[in-house]
């Protein structure tokens, strides 16, 4: 389904557990920071909703969305650690950077989920411009931290 047509705060509650006992990484990158940091108040407050306490949330932030794969990777090899989730907001350039670490961001992510046998999410907006981004990050089209967060806790509940 086309993004344009999905909120990406509504969600089924279909293996949703609780959070209460559960622990999370977020790794957050401040290049486009307006959107990240409401992507980030997304995923907190729907975690916090679904039970998770604060001292078992741990937040890191890394400098650009190129970089989220190794932070990443740093908050997942923590045992204690339960699932992570990556925020980051790429927009279209006048340059092929956008390709670049789109591309490399996706791979990096799926890869270190598989290596530490965990749920890593993919909680990265790729937009055209900085209005699509304004949409899904708790604009009209809802709040991608949203899902990113909901997604981490259904993989949890597996
Ligand atoms: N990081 C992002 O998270 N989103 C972007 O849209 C983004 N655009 C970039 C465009 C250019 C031309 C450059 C040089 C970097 C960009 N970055 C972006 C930063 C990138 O993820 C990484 O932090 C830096 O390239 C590391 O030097």
């Amino acid at each position: 389904m086309s993004s344009t047509l999905k909120n990406l705060s509504s969600y089924s509650t279909r293996n949703l557990p609780t959070a209460t006992a559960l622990r999370f990484g977020i790794v957050v990158a401040e290049w486009n920071e307006e959107i990240t940091s409401a992507l980030l108040d997304g995923a907190l407050e729907t975690l916090k909703k679904h039970g998770a306490q604060e001292q078992n949330i741990v937040i890191k932030t890394v400098p650009g969305s190129f970089e989220l794969s190794l932070g990443a990777q740093w908050l997942a090899q923590d045992a204690k650690i339960d699932a992570v989730i990556a925020l980051g907001c790429i927009i279209q350039g006048e340059t092929r950077h956008f390709d670049f670490i789109a591309q490399a961001v996706a791979i990096g992510i799926n890869e270190v989920g598989l290596k530490h046998n965990k749920p890593v999410i993919f909680g990265v907006l790729t937009t055209d411009n900085l209005e699509q981004a304004q949409d899904r990050s708790g604009g009209k089209h809802g709040n991608k931290g949203d899902e990113a967060a909901i997604t981490a806790l259904k993989m949890l509940g597996f």
